[in-house]
């Protein structure tokens, strides 16, 4: 196919580039567009043939034809063919689809680096089952990402980011995606397919970005008036960097923490406690 196809068709054909499942998505794409596309050619290419060269003339006696075996089972065969080709193409290709590799050696050391690190109970690990799991939370209108790093049992004082979220490069990323209240569907184009965030479950996905960038997407599941606004950006740097801003993060979320905790022991003295939620 060389670089024709590729440039040719990239208008038509999904969004790559980012990670590689969704390299994966594209290939599989392409190869079966490609076939598709002389197919077609051929068959109308054949029909426009007929048209023309058997066209009504003056004084012209159709052929009366009844039945061709040796062409039936032929295009029979070469149907049953494609879709068995196909078959073993798509089959071959949906591992790399499903699967996250290992992180590469530039990786981040931060993932699978302690149990909280580890995606638990996810059945997509790469062969190593090491990860950068993120947990992507759904409400309307905003995508919510949660880090590793709680450092309280019940998750509390865990890192995390709305709209924007955050990542290493060369870095197996598994997401563990749920909905605080309808369907929403997690799509970022380039960085793989897309995925439903639904209320009472869990759904699971991966990316791994070798290049540093902005990826956008955008909640691809009506959800709500707002739905159009609920965009989602993943920003790749190099994992010294995200180390950086995700201790930044912390340090951001336990100061408004300690900022709220003075604001409500203050309204409490003033008020008494009763009156204070959550005090
Ligand atoms: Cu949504």
């Amino acid at each position: 196919m060389g670089h024709l196809l590729p440039t040719t068709l990239a208008f038509f054909t999904p969004e790559s580039g980012g990670s590689p499942n969704a390299n994966e998505i594209d290939s599989l794409y392409k190869i079966t567009l490609a076939i598709a596309l002389v197919i077609f050619v051929l068959v109308e290419g054949a029909l426009v043939y007929a048209l023309v060269k058997f066209r009504s003339r003056k004084g012209a006696v159709a052929a009366q034809i009844r039945g061709n075996t040796r062409l039936e089972v032929g295009w029979t065969v070469a149907a049953a063919v494609i879709l068995l080709a196909l078959a073993i193409v798509t089959f071959a290709k949906l591992s790399a689809i499903q699967n996250p590799p290992n992180s590469g050696p530039a990786g981040d050391a931060l993932a699978g680096e302690s149990g909280l690190l580890y995606a638990s109970d996810t059945p997509k690990l790469p062969p190593n089952g090491k990860s950068l799991n993120i947990t992507v939370i759904g409400r309307q209108y905003i995508w919510q990402y949660v880090y590793p790093g709680a450092n309280e049992p019940d998750g509390l004082g865990a890192p995390y980011s709305y709209q924007e979220m955050v990542v290493p490069t060369d870095t197996t990323i598994t997401l563990n995606l749920v909905s605080e209240d309808v369907v929403h569907s997690w799509w970022i184009p380039e960085l793989g397919g897309k995925f439903q965030a639904v209320p009472g479950y869990h759904n699971y996905t991966w990316m791994k970005i070798l290049k540093p960038g902005i990826y956008r997407g955008q909640c691809a599941f009506l959800c709500g008036r707002g739905h159009a606004r609920m965009t989602a950006t993943v920003r790749a740097v190099p994992p010294a960097q995200f180390d950086a801003w995700l201790a930044y993060q912390k340090l951001l979320i336990a100061q408004a923490n300690a900022a709220a905790h003075l604001a409500r022991a203050k309204l409490g003295a003033e008020v008494g406690a009763g009156q204070v939620e959550n005090p």
